[in-house]
């Protein structure tokens, strides 16, 4: 059985949705510190759970006979600015408890890490697997945190942790959770309302991204891949790496009035220029078959489709 954990930001539902079709309903626990839409309710079992209370956790992983445990739990980048102290706890306290859960109930464990895991003295283009990592963010300060726990934890007593950097995720059906990779999301659904997207990057930021499908499924593919393949317990994966006026452009191919200015916004600014401009991700491709699907153009034409769909369904006007 899977327990997923923050389960109610960008990733949890959809991977929850991916894990169900192939383990059936009952076998994927949602969680999250706070009450779901009811529609997640009908979906699966949801439960609430706190990653800061130990006890709680432990009995959930315990009483519902866990094997697995997906921690999507964490502040992101630009939210962890805002706020250090809780993301320091979340993002490492809330990780050491998953940790020693994992170890004492021999869980298999997936944490999330970032492009965010990576600095300015890092290696960006590409970034590969293995090189400098300097973040300059609390978020990433935790995730390299995380990677490095993880990995002595596995060499030191077996734990079966596992780990892929994301690329900025870009959804249609999920906000994302106060990233610096936000605006990719957002700006599609201002091309279909207002026509209008005021961009709180540079024109030319560039920064490697993935349609959520292709993230769900290399989850999925990488948690399943035998031991045996993996040459590595931390892997980049890839898909494209794009700037605002590139996917604004791709945009305007369907909605050619969409009308962006750019307004760079200090703090999400000097992020993004830490970060990777493209990724190196041929270890997830050669050990374990990482092979994305969608593109530039595929994503486009996929958000734009699934955001229409949505806002006619809300009796919502198109532009
Ligand atoms: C963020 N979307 O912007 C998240 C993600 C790769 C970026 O970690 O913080």
């Amino acid at each position: 059985r899977v327990l997923i954990t923050g389960g109610l930001g960008q990733l949890g539902v959809g991977l929850a949705q991916m894990l169900r079709q192939q383990y059936g309903k009952e076998n994927v626990i949602l969680s999250d510190i706070r009450r779901p839409p009811n529609e997640v309710y009908n979906m699966g079992p949801f439960v609430y759970a706190d990653v800061l209370d130990f006890k709680n956790l432990r009995e959930l992983v315990v009483n519902n006979r866990i094997t697995w445990l997906v921690h999507y739990s964490a502040l992101l980048s630009a939210v962890g600015e805002a706020n250090v102290a809780l993301a320091r706890t979340i993002n490492i306290t809330g990780l050491h408890n998953v940790l020693d859960l994992a170890l004492e109930n021999c869980l298999r464990l997936f944490v999330p890490s970032t492009i965010g895991a990576f600095g300015p003295s890092s290696p960006r283009d590409p970034a590969p697997d293995l090189s400098i990592q300097r973040p300059r963010t609390i978020y990433g300060v935790s995730k390299v945190h995380a990677e490095l726990m993880g990995e002595y934890l596995h060499h030191k007593y077996g734990l079966d942790f596992r780990c892929l950097r994301y690329p900025g995720v870009v959804s249609a059906n999920t906000n994302p959770g106060g990233g610096t990779t936000d605006y990719a999301v957002q700006i599609f659904h201002d091309a279909l309302s207002t026509g209008k997207h005021e961009c709180y990057l540079r024109a030319n930021t560039r920064l490697p991204m993935m349609h959520i499908p292709d993230c769900h499924r290399a989850t999925v593919e990488f948690m399943q891949a035998p031991e045996s393949r993996l040459s590595l317990r931390t892997y980049n994966i890839a898909a494209m790496s794009f700037t605002p006026e590139e996917v604004a452009e791709e945009i305007r191919k369907h909605l050619p009035n969409l009308r962006v200015t750019y307004n760079p916004d200090i703090i999400r600014q000097t992020i993004a220029d830490s970060w990777p401009v493209r990724f190196d991700d041929s270890n997830a491709r050669q050990d374990w078959g990482w092979k994305p699907a969608y593109g530039l153009s595929e994503m486009v034409t996929d958000m734009l489709a699934a955001i229409r769909e949505k806002r006619e369904n809300a009796g919502l006007t198109i532009s």
